[in-house]
């Protein structure tokens, strides 16, 4: 391949649509799923549910979208959500929960993994009649900023356990789930098993071009339809994207073992690095989180160099995701890079 090749390393979101996804795309069997009757939004909706082990599922347009719908069906306005204090519903999805809904979201905070602190959520969490209503905690699992750490089946039963203690229903963000399910070698039904309702992403490590599943009880999913509505989620022939989802679903899985062999390799490789300080044993899944002096300086170089990173949580804590468009090869070839980058020194101001 031509130098410098661009390795881009920012999100597994980047990846593109495998060539038995276009063509399941091009051919999809649709109508109009306003109506619910589009045939394959119908087959995806079943296959997620099953997969997940719920009633239900429900396509929605992207992991926001489907974390806003559950937390607009759990909630009415002036509503409680427990989340932990590095999640995504948190800092990256626009304030939609209270701009929406006019829900508060109080934190707790997360540890190093994403796990909620227990004692702090049996501390925050209002008992029945509490003003405002814990209406739901929600979880992350695998935990986007930190680090792709992946909760446990007991780790979810705990937090479930003591929310429902209080009345209060358990959300999950599963965007990455399935990257969860893989690493700890478990069905993502038993990860999902504890939660009122899960949302999980089609378009990031399993590489469907768009959408998210919303997967819940049946008389949930009724409730949720309606809202999905409401946030401009109906999308007519949507079969022509879900069919992408669908075999995203049936191929896409246990590739995610590879994606987490390749960040590991690359932590390895990064910790050994002058100037990079990441614990590489903490790399559970497919995100590679680690923290420089000068974030932004090292990432333009790095972008200069050919290899894409992304901030997180800060301006010096640098993010790298392996996904199904990066090799082995790139992530040796990418080793090779940030070496040069760091042994080149941050250029000091003119005295
Ligand atoms: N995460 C994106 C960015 O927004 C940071 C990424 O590149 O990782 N929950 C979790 C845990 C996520 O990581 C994301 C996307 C979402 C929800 C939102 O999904 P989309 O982007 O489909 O709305």
């Amino acid at each position: 391949m031509p130098e410098p090749y661009v390795i881009d390393l920012r999100s597994d979101t980047v990846t593109q649509p495998t060539p038995a996804m276009r063509e399941a795309m091009a051919g999809a069997e649709v109508g109009d799923d306003v109506y619910g009757e589009d045939p394959t939004v119908r087959r995806l909706e079943a296959l997620a549910a099953e997969r997940m082990g719920t009633e239900a599922g429900l396509f929605v347009a992207s992991g926001t979208m489907g974390n806003l719908t559950c937390l607009l069906t759990h909630c009415v306005r002036g509503d409680e959500a427990i989340v932990g204090s590095e999640a995504h519903v948190l800092h990256h999805e626009g304030g939609g929960a209270a701009a929406l809904g006019g829900i508060e979201l109080r934190t707790v905070p997360n540890d190093a993994r994403g796990m909620l602190d227990l004692a702090a959520l049996e501390a925050a969490i209002r008992a029945p009649g509490g003003l405002p209503r814990t209406a739901v905690v929600c979880l992350e699992n695998t935990h986007n900023r930190c680090g792709g750490g992946v909760l446990t089946v007991e780790e979810t039963a705990g937090v479930a356990q003591i929310a429902r203690q209080h009345g209060a229903a358990v959300h999950l963000d599963g965007s990455r789930i399935f990257n969860a399910a893989v690493a700890l070698a478990v069905p993502a039904s038993r990860l999902a098993a504890e939660a009122d309702s899960v949302t999980f992403c089609l378009s990031k490590g399993l590489s469907a071009p768009v959408g998210s599943v919303v997967c819940a009880p049946a008389e949930f999913v009724r409730r949720a339809r309606p809202i999905r509505r409401m946030l401009g989620g109906g999308m007519r022939q949507a079969g022509v994207i879900a069919a992408a989802g669908i075999v995203a679903l049936e191929t896409m899985v246990d590739r995610l073992a590879e994606d987490h062999d390749n960040a590991r390799l690359l932590a390895r490789g990064l910790a050994q690095i002058p100037g990079v300080r990441l614990d590489a044993a903490s790399v559970q899944t497919n995100i590679v989180i680690f923290t420089v002096d000068d974030g932004a300086a090292f990432r333009q170089r790095l972008r200069e160099a050919g290899v894409l990173a992304s901030a997180t949580g800060g301006p010096n804590r640098v993010r790298m995701v392996t996904h199904y468009g990066i090799t082995r090869r790139d992530i040796e070839e990418a080793l090779e890079r940030v070496l040069r980058v760091a042994a080149r020194p941050t250029a000091q101001p003119a005295a």
